[in-house]
């Protein structure tokens, strides 16, 4: 029938690569970009195919993040904003993997009977399309549409050049009938930033070693581009960005959150002058976000404020709030919100340690923004990050719900007790930071103002504990996949032995702490450990390593 043949017929235009076998993996698929046509046509049916079965907008991104500019990758949103759902990756990677179109056809028949997808060409489906600034986008972003619009009934909207969590919260928005527009995205975001400034302390916003300048590192990608129409719309705050994509450097090339973050070194366009100032960096797609102090000596060394750090300050800060909250409402109005922190085994065990003695319950998840996410939704308010700068803070329906009804009846201009003020600071961070994936800008905006709020530098901030000195090493081995973990991967249960031998090593360290695991998105072994000495931790990691290998 028509299906069929119009399948057939576009499929035949994207031969699969010969001998490469790609993995959705847990950031979409990722490759040199030359391979990647025939996937990104692939998952573009993949997404109209799921628009059809949830009823609902999907999202498909054309990104390879941190990865070097000749990268390119793509994955998607699912209703909600959030990941893909986990049970629908192998059918992601059977599709990419299908080597010809007979075999297409035959899998995507399977699927949808299998799934009961309705394609009686009168449902109708809808795909945003996003893309990053690389320059292979454009055409794979025609692949992606040719995808899409194979199967009958369904959409694909071009949405431009976006960075990823702003495609993500497009979708979600979309989905809750709500304006989602690239202006209403900005529009949130900084009207709900002046609401949070409008609620700074009298006698904070003064204080002696805040200024009000904060230059960022954006990647030579998206983020710099977005940041400067942002910045626009903000008045108290100035926003230096350098390493913007019209800059003409190379993306991710000396550059950006994740260079930053495993280097420990200064970016490109950042130097002694800038000594002492507040700078941060987000990665290609600005997802991530990290902040590092330039120290006044030329050893091109930075002080890394990283996503841990950044997850205590907002979890300072919530708390304080969460406290007024009850202190200032009584039994009579209280809800009493839970608090939960998530983070991976790469936290700096100094964070935890940190977050532990505030008196915060403290999840792990194993290392994968899904499973933040997901272990993140079970609380009323839910903070993750990763230390490489992925995060977000999630606000439960029930509570938000609380949150607005509460503020409802505070007559406007008497912004009254502190119970109010806190209530209206909360519902604003909800506003603020992005509900439906990690996202750099509405986490920049959330770390200024907070910053303000205390009257805190970056140096008093990055106060707060001191991160214990680690090491991260890669080690190739014949199959990653032999290695396997429980407990949120600190702990290895095959092969047998393994892990005895990794604690006979950790035990002879003070503040010894160790663990490998296969990594997700590259063919190596990660290896992570931690001492109370840089030296310490290296010679840890390194013979660790060895018995890894
Ligand atoms: P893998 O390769 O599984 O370690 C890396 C990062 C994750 C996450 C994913 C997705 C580290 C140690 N791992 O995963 O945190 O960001 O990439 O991009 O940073
Ligand atoms: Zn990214």
């Amino acid at each position: 029938d028509e299906q069929q043949s119009l399948l057939l017929n576009s499929s035949s235009r994207f031969s699969p690569p010969q001998g490469v076998k790609l993995s959705y993996g847990t950031a979409g698929f990722r490759a040199d970009a030359s391979l990647l046509p025939s996937t990104v046509y692939r998952v573009g049916i993949l997404a109209a195919l799921r628009s059809l079965k949830t009823g609902s907008i999907i999202g498909l991104m054309i990104t390879a993040s941190h990865n070097k500019v000749s990268d390119n990758g793509v994955k998607i949103a699912d209703p909600n904003g959030g990941m893909l759902s986990q049970h629908w990756e192998p059918f992601a990677d059977a599709l990419a993997n299908a080597p010809s179109p007979q075999h297409l056809l035959v899998l995507i028949n399977e699927f949808v009977a299998k799934e009961g997808i309705l394609m009686d060409g009168v449902s109708h489906a809808e795909v945003l399309l996003g893309r990053d600034t690389r320059p292979s986008g454009d055409a794979l972003l025609e692949a992606a549409r040719q995808g899409v619009t194979s199967i009958v009934g369904a959409v694909a909207t071009d949405m431009g050049v976006l960075t990823t969590p702003q495609l993500h919260w497009m979708v979600r928005a979309r989905n809750k009938g709500v304006q989602a527009s690239e202006q209403d995205y900005f529009e949130q975001l900084s009207s709900s930033f002046r609401c949070l400034e409008d609620l700074i302390p009298a006698e904070k916003s003064k204080l002696d070693g805040v200024n009000n300048k904060v230059v960022v590192d954006g990647s030579n990608g998206v983020g710099g581009v977005k940041l400067k129409v942002l910045r626009s719309l903000l008045n108290a705050l100035v926003v230096e960005v350098r390493n913007s994509s019209e800059d003409g450097g190379v993306l991710n090339d000396g550059v950006g959150a994740d260079y930053v973050q495993k280097e420990k070194v200064v970016p490109h366009g950042f130097d002694s002058k800038d000594a002492g100032i507040r700078c941060a960096s987000l990665d290609g797609d600005a997802d991530r976000l990290v902040y590092f102090i330039v120290p006044p000596e030329s050893s091109g060394r930075i002080d890394l404020v990283d996503g841990d750090k950044i997850l205590s300050l907002f979890a300072i800060f919530i708390r304080e709030q969460l406290s007024f909250l009850n202190e200032n409402e009584g039994i009579k109005n209280s809800h009493q919100a839970r608090l939960g922190v998530v983070q991976t085994a790469y936290a700096n065990g100094a964070s935890t340690n940190y977050l532990k003695q505030l008196g915060l319950e403290v999840n792990f998840t194993p290392t994968g923004v899904k499973y933040l996410h997901e272990k993140a939704a079970e609380f009323d308010i839910g903070i993750y990050f990763e230390a490489n700068g992925h995060g977000t803070v999630l606000f439960s329906e029930s509570f938000v719900g609380w949150l607005e009804a509460r503020t409802k009846e505070i007559s406007s201009g008497s912004k009254g007790s502190e119970g109010e003020k806190a209530a209206l600071r909360l519902l604003a961070v909800s506003k603020l930071i992005n509900q439906a994936v990690g996202d750099a800008l509405s986490g920049l905006l959330l770390v200024e103002v907070i910053l303000q709020h205390m009257g805190w530098s970056i140096h008093r901030w990055n106060e707060l504990y001191h991160d214990l000195p680690s090491r991260q090493l890669k080690v190739k081995v014949a199959d990653r996949n032999a290695v396997i973990t429980a407990n949120a991967e600190t702990v290895v249960v095959s092969p047998p032995g393994l892990q005895e031998a990794i604690n006979a090593e950790t035990g002879k360290y003070h503040q010894g702490r160790c663990f490998v695991r296969p990594s997700g998105t590259e063919d190596v072994v990660r290896v992570y450990a931690e001492a109370s000495t840089q030296e310490a931790a290296d010679t840890l990691s390194n013979s660790v390593a060895k018995l890894v290998d």
